[in-house]
């Protein structure tokens, strides 16, 4: 199956990666949901939304203060690399992400769409349009206020929010010959509706995971395993 999928890879002139947080589990980042799943321990309800930020705003910048501690310990992992590499290597790679980690960069990704944000950014929740990155070598954010007297919040998408980039990772699904759909559940909309998007349009669906998925029936292969040793051995196939 690997080589199969290898030479439809390099047949294709544009390929599109999409991952979830299962490329980032081998380095110790907890997915949302199923075993060790961060949801397991938090109700979406109770932090992802704008709602929750708004009644306990301590409490949602705790988690992402906690999650952003351990993010910043850990390291991209083979798979993040073999997808850098791959951009590196070829043209007509490119890399969407819902993981808001920013392990894809740090692993030398280029040009990655983070359609569900990033932990490391930070906006003003009163709209008036301050916003600012911060590092993960920096000291952990202490201060929530904007100075127009609003306060700071995760730029990352909540449920029920917009997605800013959405046209754009449609756009590029599109002219996808293949997407590599890696470590997603698949069932958090509009990201979800990507892979049929492409399939529509003539594109190959390869999912890489360790369990069976809401994709996976609608998938042309599957890769069954965790996504550091797979994607390398796709890498090295094609
Ligand atoms: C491995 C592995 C290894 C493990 N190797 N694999 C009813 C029906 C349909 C839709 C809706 C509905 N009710 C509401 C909606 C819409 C809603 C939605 O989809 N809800 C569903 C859950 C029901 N969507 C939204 O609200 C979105 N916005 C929207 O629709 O706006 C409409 C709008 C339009 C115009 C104006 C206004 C509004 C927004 C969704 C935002 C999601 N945000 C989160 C949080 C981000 C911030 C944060 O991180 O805190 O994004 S939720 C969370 O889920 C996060 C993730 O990016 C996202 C997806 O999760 P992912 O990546 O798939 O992770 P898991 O844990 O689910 O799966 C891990 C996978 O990895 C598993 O399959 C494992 O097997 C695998 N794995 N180890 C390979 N080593
Ligand atoms: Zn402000």
């Amino acid at each position: 199956m690997i080589d199969r999928v290898a030479s439809w890879m390099r047949a294709a002139e544009r390929v599109v990666v999409l991952t979830g947080a299962g490329i980032s589990a081998e380095s110790g980042v907890p997915v949302f949901r199923g075993a060790g799943g961060l949801w397991r321990q938090f109700r979406p309800e109770q932090l992802a939304t704008p709602e929750a930020f708004r009644r306990q705003p301590e409490l949602v910048w705790a988690w992402y203060l906690w999650r952003r501690a351990r993010i910043a310990e850990v390291q991209p992992n083979a798979g993040h690399l073999a997808i850098a590499r791959w951009q590196q290597q070829r043209a007509g790679v490119s890399l969407l992400t819902q993981n808001v980690d920013g392990l894809h960069a740090r692993a030398g990704s280029v040009q990655a769409i983070e359609l569900h944000g990033s932990v490391w950014r930070v906006r003003c929740a009163a709209g008036c349009g301050f916003s600012t990155q911060d590092e993960p070598t920096g000291a952990p954010r202490t201060s929530f206020a904007c100075a127009c007297g609003g306060g700071l919040r995760p730029d990352v998408v909540w449920f029920g929010e917009p997605l800013d980039a959405i046209d754009a990772a449609i756009a590029r699904v599109e002219e996808a010959g293949v997407l590599v759909v890696v470590g997603t559940s698949a069932v958090v909309y509009p990201v979800a509706a990507l892979p049929r998007i492409a399939q529509r349009r003539g594109a190959r669906i390869v999912e890489v995971n360790v369990e069976e998925t809401a994709l996976t029936t609608v998938a042309d292969a599957v890769l069954r395993g965790p996504a550091a040793e797979v994607l390398p051995a796709l890498a090295s196939a094609s």
